[in-house]
């Protein structure tokens, strides 16, 4: 009899064994579709990217090795786009300009934070709704004097517009993360489907700040009198982002998310037929917050309710917004949303975008959705990472519409 009882509970556990073994071989089949999706995604992008019939790689090739960019191309006068440059039809971002979005980004004043407890509640709940939902918002009365602003964009207008032999000594394609300065045209130029009609230099600012002849000499002071300014803003930004989400004002300090800084700073070319190609590439950012500054040209865009909307430009404000980590920690109570950047007959355009994380750098760190925001009802959803992994992962994907996050979910 005890025995019979007892077989009877053994089937019980290899049933549920059995159970577990199908539930594991599922989450196995999950992540294979989503990686394949990713994959197909990739495939498309490349396949639109080769219908265009023509040797891409040799025509990246020999545009890289000019080091000159697309300036050195408008420079040259071309007429019209190359090729690299065409979005695939009948994909054609300028399209969706016609009708005027219905909503509009929101617009946060910082004044006063500090002072009147009162005004910082209902800053932290205009951040919380903001990233909530947008994942992007404009700070005004942030602190930051105008003078170090409009220095930083002359400086940065003085790197792109020296002489080119001498610019060209700082072009380089090292992903190593160990490089100060980074310059050239589209970081993913060999990965990209499309090539960015926009040359960059990245300039990685903290955890261990530059000595000054590291830095190009045309922006070399101001790049490191903007970055002192915008860490500053940075942590008051991030103090205040914790506080939204019901924590401790250091949690996200505490958590390294003011750690790393790097700034992107890009240069957009005026583009003679800027319908057939894109400043930036729809994307996410990698990091946990970017803040940028625009110059007046205009063209940035974010994604918000289905549609494209166009983020104006203020004078003497900073656009904030999530990046992945971000939304990898707070578990999706902030978004990390797709941006672009459309082509422009004017210009030059220049945007300096300060990226708050340490670029594959081994922190010794591992970040995953914060367990105070994480209940039965609301299960993490990402697996824990590193900086090193998920900027890696970012960094070989490029610039694409398919989020980094994708890798990471549960
Ligand atoms: O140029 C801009 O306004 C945006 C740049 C951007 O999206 C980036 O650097 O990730």
């Amino acid at each position: 009899m005890v025995a019979n009882k007892l077989t009877g509970k053994t089937d019980v556990v290899d049933n549920l064994k059995g159970k577990t073994e199908v539930v594991d071989n599922l989450k196995e089949k999950t992540d294979a579709v989503e990686t394949l999706k990713e994959k197909v995604v990739a495939i498309d992008d490349n396949l639109s990217a080769c219908t265009l019939h023509y040797d891409r790689k040799a025509e990246l090739i020999a545009f890289d090795e000019t080091k000159s960019g697309v300036k050195g191309l408008v420079d040259a006068g071309i007429t019209e786009v190359p090729r690299i440059f065409r979005l695939p039809s009948p994909e054609n971002p300028n399209s969706d300009q016609k009708s005027p979005p219905e909503h509009s980004l929101p617009v946060i004043n910082l004044e006063g934070i500090k002072e009147d407890p009162i005004r910082r509640k209902e800053v932290v709940k205009e951040i919380k709704d903001a990233l909530g939902s947008w994942g992007f918002f404009q700070m005004v009365n942030h602190g930051v004097p105008i003078n170090v602003m409009e220095e930083m964009k002359k400086g940065v207008l003085g790197f792109f517009e020296q002489d080119n032999e001498v610019k060209k000594q700082w072009y380089t394609r090292d992903s190593s993360g160990k490089t100060r300065v980074v310059y050239n045209s589209n970081f993913d130029l060999f990965s990209a489907p499309v090539t960015n009609w926009r040359d960059s230099f990245l300039c990685t600012m903290y955890p261990n700040p530059p000595k000054p002849d590291e830095l190009p000499p045309q922006c070399r002071d101001i790049l490191l009198e903007y970055s002192n300014h915008v860490m500053k803003l940075g942590r008051a930004v991030l103090e205040l982002m914790s506080e939204a989400l019901g924590l401790d004002s250091n949690y996200l300090l505490d958590l390294g998310c003011a750690e790393g800084l790097s700034i992107g700073n890009h240069y957009y070319p005026p583009c003679p037929q800027p319908e057939l190609t894109i400043g930036t590439l729809e994307h996410t950012d990698a990091g946990f917050i970017t803040i940028l500054q625009q110059d007046h040209i205009g063209g940035l865009k974010v994604f918000y309710q289905n549609e494209w909307t166009d983020v104006p430009t203020i004078p003497g404000a900073f656009v904030v917004n999530a990046g992945d980590l971000l939304q990898l920690v707070t578990n999706d109570n902030f978004v990390s949303s797709r941006h672009k950047v459309m082509a422009n007959k004017a210009g030059p355009r220049i945007s300096m975008a300060s990226f708050f994380m340490r670029y594959l750098t081994d922190t010794g760190k591992v970040l995953g959705p914060i367990k105070e925001l994480l209940s039965e009802d609301n299960p993490a959803k990402y697996r824990e990472t590193t900086e090193k992994e998920f900027s890696s992962h970012y960094h070989q994907k490029g610039l694409t519409k398919i989020s980094a996050l994708m890798h990471f979910k549960i």
